[in-house]
């Protein structure tokens, strides 16, 4: 019995060892779906921040003093270089508010060769750059499709693959209160932690879905946190100053 422990663990070394070289070559960026700690919940915000009803979701959140991700592309649903938009950004950073990269085009990443899933994801990069001053450590590839290409590009640019845990399921046609009823399910089985994708360019999440939420899950003695701490990574590779001056070349 003895025996076969030590000598599985042996194994177990002997190719963790090995393997290293290997890995070394091509790294894959890890992927995160869960916090790291009960009772926390990770609200994060897909394809639209920027987008309308940020200032909205800022002053729900305010409420109950919670932080919220933003996982946010260059050109979907809106340009990220609209004044408005810019705007809305830095009012949610300062409010301390997280920003994280959803690449450029939401496109389907798996279906890009290498060059291009870099452009993808550096196009945000730089536009997080440009208005907010911070280059992400953390990005979550559209539609949560990756593959092996997809992860050592991630490595790459020395960022972490943030998934998710709940699909509050809103982008699929939901009334606001079949979304809600997802929340009050999730809640009731009284679930460790949660990492919750939303969508903020959906109006009932925004103005329905979201104010609900957040009443029951701080009711239910949840923490709120952001993706950086919920996943236990640096949110941000660098900071650097605010770069305002030649926003000729903010262009989508
Ligand atoms: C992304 O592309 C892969 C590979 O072609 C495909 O299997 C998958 O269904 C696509 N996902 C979406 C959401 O389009
Ligand atoms: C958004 O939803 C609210 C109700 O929650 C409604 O009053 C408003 O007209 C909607 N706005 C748009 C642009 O659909
Ligand atoms: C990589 O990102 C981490 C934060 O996740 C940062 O501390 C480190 O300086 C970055 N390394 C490089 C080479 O940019
Ligand atoms: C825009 C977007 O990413 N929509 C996705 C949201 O999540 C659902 C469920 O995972 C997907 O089906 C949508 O494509
Ligand atoms: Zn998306």
């Amino acid at each position: 019995m003895h025996f076969t422990t030590l000598f599985v663990g042996l194994a177990a070394v002997i190719s963790l060892v090995s393997a290293s070289p290997v890995q070394n070559k091509r790294a894959l960026a890890p992927v995160y779906r869960s916090c790291q700690n009960p009772k926390q919940v990770a609200m994060t915000f897909d394809d639209g921040a920027p987008y309308i009803w940020d200032a909205d979701l800022q002053a729900t959140f305010a409420k109950y003093k919670a932080k919220a991700t933003f996982f946010v592309n260059g050109n979907n649903w809106r340009c990220i270089y609209d004044p408005e938009r810019v705007e809305g950004m830095r009012a949610l950073f300062k409010d301390g508010h997280e920003f994280a990269s959803h690449t450029w085009s939401h496109a389907n990443l798996t279906t890009l060769a290498w060059d291009k899933i870099h452009s993808e994801m550096w196009k945000v990069e730089e536009a997080l750059i440009r208005i907010l001053g911070v280059n992400p450590a953390i990005v979550r590839p559209p539609y949560g499709e990756y593959n092996d290409l997809v992860r050592s590009a991630a490595n790459a640019r020395n960022q972490t693959i943030a998934l998710w845990d709940f699909d509050s399921e809103d982008t699929l046609g939901r009334t606001a209160a079949s979304t809600q009823a997802l929340y009050k399910t999730l809640v009731d089985k009284k679930v460790s932690s949660i990492a919750a994708l939303n969508h903020s360019i959906s109006n009932s999440t925004v103005h329905e879905v979201i104010p609900y939420a957040l009443d029951l899950l701080s009711k239910a003695g949840y923490k709120f946190v952001t993706a950086s701490e919920c996943f236990g990574v640096k949110a941000y590779q660098t900071t650097v100053p605010e770069v305002n001056k030649d926003t000729a070349a903010w262009k989508c």
